[in-house]
């Protein structure tokens, strides 16, 4: 029997985004391993989901999903600047990846912030049966722990945190660093993607409130079998074989799917591919490179700075090194559906993952899972988290063009043998840890933590 069999309690999930979207037909399931590993939990136990819709000044009255109550939690166009845009995604969001670009610190975006976590909290109180678990997820919702607590000793009490936790010297610049910590310290347990991450909590609420929290590392994962189903399918095979006609044929594909994000480093990796192309160490007769890159925060000004400097590399690299109906580089700035992403997987023969900082990094997961052949390699960022794992990847620091075209060169001339036993390796690691046990790992330390604490 499984942890999870164990839980007799309903779970209660909060996190910034409620697991669905609207879409013309109605509300659809957002896609992703967090929601289908987290549904089935809150259907076995009566569970619910508290969240925000996606729509600014929407008020939404709780419904039923798919066997799930979800409690929608209402933002004001100003809460989704201050709060959302303001201090989740333009203070904690840059501070928490390693300071990669200046934090706003503004005292306007603290207060939405303390605000909507308030609501949260207070939504979690009125909802939550006596004795539940709530679990409350990522950075936007770091207040609501200990507000909660404030309110309900009952209940049990764990955090997972899906982006780095930062250094206690970078921690520190934060303003309002007190609360913070004081506000997840209150949880039963705190959950990090890596070790170092579980440490540099440790550490801040050691200096901060001079207090040791209880906390674990649980690497996210991937739907295992959702993601092999697709690949094997037909249909996939036979849109990738297309996209390779598409291409031109070329012996060697270069892929890059990524949130349009400055902590991806997609930029870094354009202009190591632009370097090897200036030199002649790649040559676009053998080789193409395709870069997907999803439209998010567009609010933020670094955002927008960002998706220029890509743009312009992406017309630079083409205008110099394409031909006549053969670009260089194809470039998407695009949202994609799952089996084109999966076809895609299968047709880069090289995968560049090269995040300057990432929490996890699921590509890398469903990259290796979708290659059902064993073949394609995977060039992968030392400062991902995927790469605690991924160790059969060509591991490579991506602030270092010298190493990145390395790296790259190493993956494109990769010996055929050795590019089978690296990826079943990989396969096989990514198979034995899936998102249901990654769920299950957390709940069964965070149910066996609460009873200790009762018990002393
Ligand atoms: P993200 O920063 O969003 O997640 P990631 O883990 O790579 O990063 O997840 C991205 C997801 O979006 C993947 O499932 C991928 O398939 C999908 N995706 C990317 N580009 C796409 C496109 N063009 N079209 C459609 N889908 C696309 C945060 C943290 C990560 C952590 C996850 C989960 O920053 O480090 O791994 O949460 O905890």
């Amino acid at each position: 029997m499984s942890a999870v069999d164990n839980i007799e309690v309903p779970l209660v999930v909060a996190a910034n985004r409620l697991p669905v979207m609207r879409s013309q037909s109605g509300w659809t399931a957002s896609p992703g391993g967090l929601v289908r590993a987290l549904m089935p939990l809150l259907r076995e136990t009566g569970g619910t989901w508290v969240g925000w819709s996606g729509e600014a000044d929407h008020d939404e009255e709780p419904f039923d999903y798919d066997g799930v109550r979800l409690e929608p939690i209402a933002l004001s166009s100003s809460e989704v600047q201050n709060y959302y845009e303001g201090f989740s995604n333009d203070t904690l969001w840059p501070l928490y990846h390693d300071a990669l670009r200046d934090s706003t610190y503004n005292f306007l975006h603290w207060e939405a912030y303390e605000a909507v976590n308030r609501r949260f909290a207070d939504t979690l109180a009125d909802i939550t049966p006596e004795g539940a678990i709530v679990w409350v997820h990522d950075y936007h919702l770091q207040l609501v722990p200990r507000m909660l607590r404030e309110k309900r000793q009952d209940v049990q009490l764990g955090f997972f945190f899906h982006i780095p936790f930062p250094p206690t010297e970078l921690f520190m610049r934060l303003p309002w660093r007190t609360e913070i910590a004081a506000g997840l310290a209150a949880c039963d347990l705190v959950g990090f993607q890596r070790s170092i991450n579980a440490a540099n909590f440790v550490s801040v609420c050691e200096e901060l409130l001079g207090e040791r929290p209880h906390v674990g590392s649980f690497p996210i994962s991937i739907d295992v079998a959702e993601l092999e189903a697709v690949a094997a399918g037909r249909a996939t095979r036979q849109l990738s074989n297309r996209y390779r006609t598409r291409l031109g044929e070329p012996e060697v594909v270069l892929l890059g799917v990524d949130r349009l994000d400055y902590t991806k480093g997609i930029s870094q990796r354009l202009r190591a591919y632009q370097s090897l192309l200036a030199d002649a160490t790649l040559d676009t007769e053998r080789c193409v490179m395709v870069q997907v890159a999803t439209p998010t925060r567009e609010g933020v000004e670094h955002y927008q700075n960002e998706r220029h400097e890509i743009e312009q590399l992406v017309g630079e690299i083409n205008g110099v090194h394409g031909r006549l109906g053969y670009p260089a580089l194809h470039y998407l700035y695009q949202s994609l559906p799952l089996d084109v992403l999966v076809a895609l997987y299968r047709t880069g023969d090289v995968m560049l993952v090269t995040p300057l900082r990432d929490g996890m990094n699921l590509v890398a997961k469903e990259y290796v899972t979708t290659r059902l052949d064993n073949d394609g390699v995977l060039v992968l960022s030392e400062f991902a988290g995927a790469a605690d794992e991924l160790t059969d990847a060509v591991l490579v620091n991506p602030h270092d063009e010298k190493a990145l075209r390395d790296a790259i060169v190493s993956a494109v001339e990769m010996h055929r043998y050795e590019r089978r036993e690296r990826m079943q390796r990989l396969r096989e690691v990514v198979r034995g840890s899936d998102v249901q046990g990654w769920a299950e790992r957390f709940l069964a330390d965070l149910t066996g933590s609460h009873s200790l604490d009762v018990d002393e």
